[in-house]
């Protein structure tokens, strides 16, 4: 007898938390079909050529129509996978929130300003799909320390940890680490189409650089914010 898809999704789901709790990251390859991934990279292309070749970022889905990346974050199988790790790792049901998007594509001058700042997520868990990764100079890897801190229980402990990570003294210090390739800081080699999923508010994380000729676009899904609900966040936000 066959396992019901549902069991072999919920068991699936186990085995990536497993893997991003043990190893930092999850990858499922070749996530999206070549014909769809196509699509996207061409909708990146036509997107960084009317911005004049320089980045530019895209918030949410509604612009994103005829791609993929428009229905992805409402994707019954995809919400059951992020909805399944979280539930494995937390061991509480997962909360029916929204995604949070982004599609980023670096490019042009302003790339180097967005690359190697490394930074926390706001969201548990950050879904990645490469879209377009350049092929020759600087490809652009993603720089990890894996589950560097633990879910904070309070919003003022989570801003404290950004402080201390968003200044000068931390960002010089992690790039020292970066030039240097200490083993602390991993490198994760990006292709087009796999999904790759890991707990962006608990790991330092950041782009590396890539030249400024070549187009390095990645979309961002993040799920969960754990101080949604903190009355001191949205004091602080408000102003
Ligand atoms: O583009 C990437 O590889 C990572 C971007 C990122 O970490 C973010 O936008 O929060
Ligand atoms: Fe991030």
């Amino acid at each position: 007898m066959q396992t019901p898809s549902f069991i072999r999704g919920a068991e699936s789901a186990r085995t990536i938390a497993r893997q991003i709790e043990s190893e930092g990251f999850a990858v499922i390859d070749d996530y999206v079909a070549p014909d769809q991934l196509q699509t996207a990279q061409n909708f990146v292309r036509q997107a960084v050529a009317r911005n004049g070749g320089n980045y530019l970022a895209i918030n949410g889905s509604e612009k994103l129509g005829g791609t993929f990346l428009h229905d992805l974050a409402t994707d019954p199988g995809f919400i059951a996978l992020c909805h399944g790790i979280y539930e494995s790792s937390t061991g509480k049901p997962a909360p029916d929130t929204p995604f949070y998007q982004v599609l980023r594509c670096l490019a042009g001058s302003l790339a180097k300003a967005n690359s190697l700042n490394f930074h926390y997520d706001s969201y548990l868990l950050t879904a990645l799909i490469p879209v377009i990764i350049p092929d020759h100079g600087k490809t652009g890897d993603l720089l990890l320390i894996p589950n560097s801190r633990g879910i904070r229980s309070h919003y003022l402990t989570n801003f404290a940890d950004k402080i201390l990570l968003d200044n000068w003294l931390s960002q010089r210090l992690l790039r020292m680490l970066y030039a240097r390739r200490h083993a602390m800081i991993r490198h994760l080699k990006l292709k087009p189409g796999n999904l790759y999923l890991f707990y962006g508010y608990r790991s330092i994380h950041t782009n590396e650089e890539c030249s400024p000729d070549a187009i390095r676009s990645t979309a961002l899904l993040h799920y969960f914010d754990p101080h949604a609900e903190s009355s001191l966040k949205r004091m602080l936000r408000r102003n």
